[in-house]
């Protein structure tokens, strides 16, 4: 299956935090790619995956980096597919630094930003097949089930260790 969600990074320290979105998206049938793809040091490499992501047949970006983390929103410019931020948790600030480098985009450019770290990951996956399932109504299936098997998991009362 060709990949329809592009899974980008700034550095392979990020992929243990993203590869969370990919086992996500695994779980729900979504095909997907992963690339390192870094604002600051591969800005060649990100202007040319953002410039050819609508003819490759991808469908949403999800974007993780850390620190001054300009990677998301540099590639929401670049493209006008659904862009998705995570910021990925830093040893210096806690995430807070990539928090704020990725919410504060301008009017015109919007990324939508999830939750520091792991699970903010998932979250991108879900809402990236939120987003596929728009037209896809196995996939809608899919989710809806993922979601009632989370609901389902979750007891009613709390246990003693
Ligand atoms: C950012 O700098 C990356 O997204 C990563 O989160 C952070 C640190 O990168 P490394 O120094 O670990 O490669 O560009």
């Amino acid at each position: 299956m060709a990949p329809v969600v592009g899974i980008i990074m700034g550095s392979q320290s990020d992929w243990p935090t993203m590869k969370e979105a990919s086992v996500l998206l695994d779980s729900l049938g979504v095909a997907w790619e992963a690339k390192i793809v870094s604002a600051h040091r591969t800005p060649d490499r990100l202007w040319a995956y953002g410039k050819t992501a609508v003819e490759r047949g991808l469908q949403v970006i999800i974007a993780g980096a850390g620190g001054a983390a300009h990677l998301p929103g540099m590639m929401a410019s670049k493209t006008r597919l659904p862009v998705i931020g995570v910021p990925v948790q830093t040893k210096a600030l806690s995430g807070v630094d990539s928090l704020y480098s990725i919410l504060q985009m301008p009017r015109g450019f919007p990324v939508a930003t999830m939750a520091i770290g792991a699970a903010g990951a998932v979250n991108a996956g879900l809402m990236a097949a939120g987003i596929l399932a728009l037209n896809d109504a196995a996939l809608a299936a899919r989710l809806d089930a993922w979601r009632a098997a989370l609901s389902a998991s979750i007891p009613e009362e709390p246990q003693d260790d």
